[in-house]
């Protein structure tokens, strides 16, 4: 399907990964998890749990504690481990959907069952807002909500599915944005249901 702009600097690719992608890509993402188990990162301050679970791979990886707050590490947060390197294939998604951007650090893992959500928010602890963050989907499908760059801004909502990819940049990299809800039985990509999601970042300035 065609590239969609939902609005300035963010592009939507429906169906970016075909069948076959999205198995591999799956893959590789039961592998990371075997060296790099999920775990539920907790709000700063309150403590108050996530309801998806996280993992990462790349040199960098997003982690949020109650006492550390939201931040990017060379660690796993339980095992101390450093994260599994990024696959080649999640490097080639950069190169062809943020062309001439540097390179990715750190891709961060989310798992969703079908009860979780992800309240809205801006991705904002990254040195550079000119690059782009790039977001990949797969298993059961979600309503995606974005909104402007002020909270309180009006928002609109489409449905990603697996094999989605969305870019987030330009104008748009600083949007609020979150996953209302999982729409569960939307696909047979995870045995037991549930969405994956993807999202590769730059997390240091980019290299002079
Ligand atoms: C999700 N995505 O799709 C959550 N962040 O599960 C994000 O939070 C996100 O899709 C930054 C850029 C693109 C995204
Ligand atoms: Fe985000």
């Amino acid at each position: 399907m065609k590239p969609l702009m939902l609005q300035e600097g963010c592009i939507w690719h429906p169906g970016w990964l075909d069948g076959r992608a999205q198995q591999d890509l799956l893959e590789e993402v039961r592998a990371i998890v075997r060296a790099a188990p999920l775990f539920r990162p907790v709000m700063p301050k309150t403590g108050t749990p996530f309801s998806v679970m996280m993992t990462n791979c790349g040199p960098l990886g997003w982690v949020s504690d109650q006492v550390g707050g939201y931040r990017y590490q060379p660690v796993h947060p339980e095992t101390g481990q450093p994260w599994p390197p990024m696959p080649q294939s999640l490097l080639q998604a950069w190169a062809a959907l943020a062309p001439g951007a540097p390179p990715p650090e750190a891709c961060l893992i989310n798992f969703y069952r079908t009860d979780a959500r992800m309240s809205l928010h801006q991705d904002r602890d990254e040195a550079d807002f000119n690059v782009p963050v790039l977001s990949l989907s797969l298993g059961d499908s979600a309503i995606f909500r974005m909104g402007g760059v002020e909270r309180r801004g009006k928002t609109r909502s489409v449905k990603l599915a697996s094999g989605d990819a969305l870019v987030f940049g330009g104008a748009a990299r600083l949007a609020f944005h979150g996953i209302d809800r999982v729409l569960a039985g939307t696909s047979s990509l995870l045995k037991e249901g549930g969405r994956i999601n993807l999202t590769l970042r730059r997390v240091s300035p980019a290299p002079a």
